[in-house]
């Protein structure tokens, strides 16, 4: 009989024995874990159970909040607010920090997207819960917003939850990046993609299009070039777009390419990307990082962006390294 493999919690503990500086993430994720499966059940069972559609509410991003959203919301914050590890979190969902029960303050602080690509949730199109640790740096027990705008590259521990057709997780405490698939028959994530590597360069894009007319000349340059036709270049991209950042991410992790979400002129007094740099570029930035790739804004890493909010947006290319250089250059105007 062949041995289970490793579960996620051994895998944890494993790499704190062998990197003792890692620190003590094994509770944090512990508790992440057990959330991460309930939400995965609702997922499952979300059309059956009739808790598909809005709320009619309207977030702090001006959007409808759908209920499992508001669901994965819900449990995630009263569950880690009580876990004694983390002593305050950011979520999409709610505007302000959410402080850790009075007593139950830990060292962590914790930002995430608690189901991410929720438009997606009605046509049964995968869609994942995205989250962020750092340390904290304050003094005293409670934790406060300053302990949440952190530089990505503080991160101590960055993932995602992926519901799709399994369950996966996806994380890296800084010594690369490994993938655990949920076994539902006896409710473990055992690790199915150990040591995670992005190719260098990739041969697909992911962009949303329809927003074309919107982008700056220099990104309509970048992707006129991807799609023009070039053999040695391996030109043109083949495009794959989901809508869903965890989805559309974690196909760019095992298969390399780039994924971006520029930033637009709508508002052409107010250009602006459409993702969160706390719990959407930062975290997937430490992820490509880890693997090989690497994550820009157009102008600098991700992960040296010092955010001013804690709901602030960023522009996201995010990728094969060979891909976000080029892209880069595209931006700048050097190309
Ligand atoms: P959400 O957090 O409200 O779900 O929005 C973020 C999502 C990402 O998952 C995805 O990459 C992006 O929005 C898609 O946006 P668009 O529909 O504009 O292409
Ligand atoms: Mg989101």
């Amino acid at each position: 009989m062949e041995a289970l493999g490793s579960t996620i919690i051994r895998h944890v503990v494993t790499t704190q024995r062998r990197q003792p500086e890692a620190g003590d993430l094994s509770g944090v994720l512990n508790d992440l874990l057990a959330v991460a499966k309930v939400i995965s059940r609702e997922v499952n069972k979300a059309g059956l159970a009739g808790i598909l559609g809005l709320t009619g509410e309207v977030n702090v991003q001006g959007e409808e909040v759908q209920k499992l959203d508001e669901y994965a919301n819900d449990i995630i914050s009263k569950q880690m607010a009580t876990s004694g590890y983390v002593c305050v979190m950011a979520s999409e969902e709610v505007d302000d920090p959410i402080p850790a029960a009075p007593g139950c303050e830990g060292e962590y602080t914790l930002a995430f997207d608690p189901l991410d690509g929720s438009s997606n949730i009605d046509v049964n199109v995968n869609i994942g819960t995205i989250f962020s640790i750092h340390r904290k740096i304050t003094q005293g027990k409670a934790g406060s917003a300053e302990d949440l705008l952190q530089p990505g590259r503080t991160q101590v521990c960055a993932g995602y939850i992926v519901y799709g057709s399994s369950t996966m997780l996806v994380y890296s405490m800084g010594y690369g990046v490994h993938g655990f698939t949920l076994d539902p028959s006896i409710g473990e994530f055992i690790l199915s993609h150990p040591n995670i590597k992005m190719p260098a360069k990739g041969k697909i894009y992911s962009v949303n299009e329809g927003n074309h007319n919107y982008w700056h000349e220099n990104t309509k340059r970048y992707v006129d070039y991807l799609k023009e036709s070039d053999p040695e270049t391996k030109r043109p991209y083949s495009l794959r777009y989901i809508g869903s950042l965890v989805a559309d991410f974690h196909r760019t992790l095992l298969k390399g390419g780039i994924f971006m979400y520029p930033r637009d002129y709508k508002d052409p007094h107010k250009p602006k990307g459409k993702l969160r740099l706390l719990y959407e570029a930062a975290p997937m930035a430490f992820l490509a990082e880890q693997a090989g790739g690497r994550a820009s804004d157009g102008e600098q890493d991700i992960l040296d962006i010092a955010p001013a909010g804690l709901h602030q947006r960023v522009p996201l290319y995010i990728g094969s390294r060979e891909d976000i250089d080029q892209a880069e250059k595209f931006i700048k105007g050097e190309v």
